[in-house]
Parts: C-alpha cells; structure tokens; sequence
C-alpha cells in the first residue's frame, strides 16, 4: 500500500501486478507450501490463463517463481485453468488440470514435476498423453473442467470429480482409472442439482468428527463426515454428508445444495470463490484458499494495473454440533502483530463510539467479545425474516435497535463519512435468541466505482452460554471477518477514498438502547508480509 497504491495489501497473497483469479493446486510438500493460481501474465483482466507458482515456509511470507503451467499446446491454446494436486504413492505429486482450446473446448491434463527432489518444484512437464479425458457423449464441452485432488477406493482404483453441467443441471462426473493415465467415465454422476448452474472448481474431502485435526484418508470410517463443497451463482457452497466408499457414493447428511433455508456458506461476503483445500502434513491440518474478487470497477482495476487477491488461509474443520464448518485465520499470520492493544471489562453505552487507538488501523487485526446483560430484552424476530442478507440492509448500521447493532467501525475516516460496519443484532425467536451477523458497506466509500452491497448471516451460537465474538482482519482494501469463532464468515473488498492508510481508523460502537460490555477487546498493527519477486530457474551450464 501507498499514496498511489491505497489498495494494495500488506499481507494478503497478491502478485506484483495483473490479473489472479482461482487458487489451483495448493500443497504441502517437502516441508514447503506451495500456491499456483490462475493468472494472466499481460494484464489486469481475465485471459491467458497460466499457472503462476509461490512457496513459502509458513502461508504468509511468499517467493514467486516461474510459471508452472504456460498454455502453449493446442489442447490449451485458450488457458489452462485450474484443477488440483494429487500424491501418488511413492509421494510424486501430479498436476490434473484443465485445458482449454481455441473453441474453449475443455479437456482435462496432467504435468508432473521434472525433478521430483526438489522441493520447490520449479518444472512442469506436461503429459504426453494429453488430453487425458475429453468431454464425450452428452458433456457439453464448453462446462467441463476442474478436477479435484484424486483419491484412491476400496479396490485402490483412482476417483476423481470433474465439474459440469447438463441441460442447467449443475453436476460432479465421477470418473476413475487404475493408472492415472486412462480414465472412464462412472455411469454414476457422483452429486447434482437442479438449483445451481454448472459447478465450478469442486472440492471433497474428509472431516473429523471428533476434533480439530485434518484428515487425508478416505477411507477412514467412523469418524469421518465428508464435505462437497461446489462453486457457483458467485458462491462457494458446502453440504455434509458420508462417502460410500463400498459404491463410491456421496449420501447427503441433511439437506441439499441451495434447499430449505440452511444454505452453508464458505463465507457470506462478496465473491469469496473457486476455493480449494489442501491438507497441511506438516500441522496435521486442512486449509481452505479462495480467490477473492475485486469490487471496483474494471477501468479502475486496468489503471491499479491488478485485480483479484487470495483470502488469508483458513483452517477448516467440524463444529462441534457437527453440522456445519468451522474456518479460522492459520496462526502463523499472527507472527505478524506488534503495537497491541487491550481494553477489558469495558462499559459500551447505548449511542457511544469508542476509538481504538495505538494501532494502524488499515492493517490491523482485531478480536472483540461482548457481553450483554440484558438478554430477555431482545427484539421479536418476525417469521419473514429469513434471509440475513436483506435483514442486514434493512437494518442497516444506522438503523438503531434493542440488543444492536453493536461491533466495530473499520476503516473508517475522522467524522464518519465512510466508514465499514460488521455488527451484530439480537433477536429472541420464543425462548430462542438469534445472532445476526451484518457488514455494512453502504457507507464504505465516497467513490462512485465501487460494489458497496451489504452482507449478512446468521450465527448459530447460544448468547446464554457464550459471548458474542468477532475477529476482524484488516489489509487496506480487504476486510475479512470470523464470527463465533469462525461459524460464520463474512470477507469484504472497500475501497475507501479518505479512510487510507494513516487516514483510517477503528471504533467500538452500540447503537442498541441497552448498554453492553466489552468483554476483551485485543488490537494489533499488522506488519508487511514479504513478497518477493521471482526467483529464476537457474540455467544449466
Ligand atoms: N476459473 C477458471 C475455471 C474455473 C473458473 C478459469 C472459476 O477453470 O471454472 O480461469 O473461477
């Protein structure tokens, strides 16, 4: 970030310049991470899609390398988008990647490494046997691409999913192989919907049932729920449910893609998309990447000379209800807090603000929790009020309230002429209390360019039993919020025009009629990761 920078990050994952769509491929290996990404090397807009290729040692400070993938043969003429990494045993590790060619005809490839030993993984050899499948009988060509990381049934065969489409009908094929090499297609499509489009980038993997810790067997029973997760209508979607190893099936726990009103969102922001985990060996954990979009407008991204950032790596694992999924920032991005701050046990009166001061509030990390004594006296929620996001416009930050709104002001310039609000409302539904959970953007930005739509979720927490929580990280032109823990999560882009830099600032505030406390509040300046720029392959002599 800088004066003529403003939105530049500090420490989100962004290359030097132009355009970074989908997180591809990521990957523990050999002690080191490894990001590839969709990513044009000649501009700041979508096209010429190339693998572009980080590392780094602990998900925050990251090196760039050469492209991993460039789209030169004809099957790819048109970008190779994106797909996954595979650890075939003998731990050599495979690229199964999309192509697209001339006509956007979608085939699916591999490369591999070409020195296996290097941890770095510097060179991608593609296939000789690309296209490894191609679109046939009734797959429409042009909405056919994204495979996931392969894993292995019962019988040791390969199975992979591919995302699709027919007639409208949103769909993962199954398709498998005993080689790698040469795949069929299951007669069986492994999961569909008639609610969605085409699945983007789909992603499926175990969780654990009883605890934190990632899981990387499929074939683990017992204590395993599995995760679909599918891209589409500008959202990443999830639904639980069990892997039939026996049938390579997918049983869907309780409900379905876009049914009944339990819609589970990665994140409940703007365009948090085409993620993919990976699982961590190194910290016995799975980690979520998801592109994150801009929101400004096109002309202003080509004149920024870049678009699109990846979200801060999230830890993901199973609520202890079992229900839903946990994220939570990975903790090696706290190495970069200094200058904390703290305030307990504090009264929030009704109407106050209170300015958090000593940090950079343009990069910055906050946790804050709430107590609220006055619990019974929460608002009616009214039946119609299903839909989060439309309750948080109408409700908006301005709007005063009973129990809320109360939370944070993020960046947010001197006299409030912009400001970003992530606050929570109380309701009581009979004996039950709801958490609503809303980032107000209306006032985010003096710019006319700019995306500002409101965002909002429902918090499935007991505020008899716990206190309300929020942590909120801040990187100039990203605003990524966890509530609850990280039961749900909301990532905004702002761009504001006088909150920047040493221009912005942090509030507490209550606009509810009852006073509330804070229970801790804990603010850190965040420091810059280092980026740097490519380290080339070095020639042979
Ligand atoms: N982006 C890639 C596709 C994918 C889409 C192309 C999702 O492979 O379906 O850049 O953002």
């Amino acid at each position: 970030a800088g004066t003529t920078q403003p939105y530049r990050t500090a420490y989100h994952f962004q290359p030097l310049k132009n355009w970074m769509n989908d997180p591809n491929g990521p990957l523990y290996y050999k002690g080191v991470y490894h990001l590839f990404y969709q990513y044009n090397p000649y501009s700041a807009i979508w096209g010429n899609m190339t693998w572009g290729h980080s590392i780094s040692n602990d998900l925050v400070n990251w090196v760039h390398l050469e492209h991993a993938l460039n789209p030169i043969e004809p099957y790819e003429l048109g970008g190779c988008f994106s797909g996954s990494i595979t650890m075939l045993p003998g731990g050599r590790p495979v690229i199964f990647y999309t192509g697209a060619d001339t006509n956007n005809f979608q085939s699916q490839n591999l490369a591999f490494p070409k020195d296996p030993s290097d941890p770095l993984l510097r060179e991608w050899v593609k296939s000789p046997h690309n296209p490894v499948i191609t679109a046939e009988d009734d797959i429409e060509p042009s909405d056919f691409r994204d495979p996931t990381t392969a894993w292995q049934a019962v019988d040791g065969t390969w199975q992979v999913l591919i995302g699709g489409k027919i007639d409208g009908r949103g769909m993962a094929y199954l398709y498998q192989s005993n080689d790698f090499i040469n795949w069929t297609r299951s007669e069986k499509i492994f999961h569909s919907s008639v609610k969605t489009g085409m699945w983007e980038c789909p992603d499926f993997y175990p969780v654990s049932i009883n605890g934190k810790d990632g899981v990387d067997n499929y074939l683990e029973k017992g204590n395993t729920k599995f995760v679909l997760k599918a891209s589409f209508l500008d959202h990443d979607h999830y639904i639980l449910g069990y892997y039939k190893a026996e049938r390579n099936g997918f049983q869907v726990e309780a409900t379905d893609f876009m049914e009944a009103n339990t819609d589970w969102r990665y994140d409940y922001g703007g365009k948090f998309y085409a993620s993919k985990t990976f699982f961590d060996g190194g910290k016995k954990r799975r980690i979520l990447w998801a592109w994150i979009m801009e929101a400004d407008s096109r002309a202003n991204d080509i004149k920024k000379g870049w678009s699109g950032l990846q979200s801060i790596p999230r830890v993901v694992w199973l609520s202890a209800s079992g229900n839903q999924l946990m994220q939570w920032p990975v903790e090696e991005i706290e190495s970069l807090r200094k200058d904390e701050v703290e305030i307990k046990d504090k009264e929030l009166e009704k109407g106050s603000l209170v300015e958090v001061v000593g940090i950079t509030a343009a990069q910055a990390d906050v946790e804050i929790s709430f107590e609220l004594p006055n619990l019974e006296d929460a608002e009616q929620m009214e039946p119609s009020w299903t839909d989060p996001q439309l309750l948080c416009a109408q409700k908006n930050a301005a709007v005063e309230g009973r129990l809320g709104p109360f939370g944070l002001l993020v960046l947010a310039s001197s006299n409030l002429t912009e400001e970003t609000a992530i606050f929570f409302r109380v309701f009581k539904n009979h004996s039950r209390h709801i958490v609503l959970l809303c980032n107000d953007l209306s006032r985010s930005s003096l710019s006319r360019d700019v995306r500002k739509t409101t965002f909002g979720a429902f918090l499935d927490i007991n505020p008899l039993q716990e206190s309300i929580s929020l942590r909120t990280l801040i990187d100039h032109s990203i605003v990524e919020s966890f509530g609850g823990g990280g039961k749900a999560c909301i990532t905004a882009r702002v761009y504001p025009v006088l909150a920047v830099d040493k221009e912005a600032k942090l509030f507490a505030f209550n606009k509810g009629s009852h006073n509330i406390k804070i229970l801790k509040l804990n603010a850190w300046s965040m420091k810059e990761a280092k980026i740097l720029p490519i380290m080339k392959r070095r020639k042979p002599p």
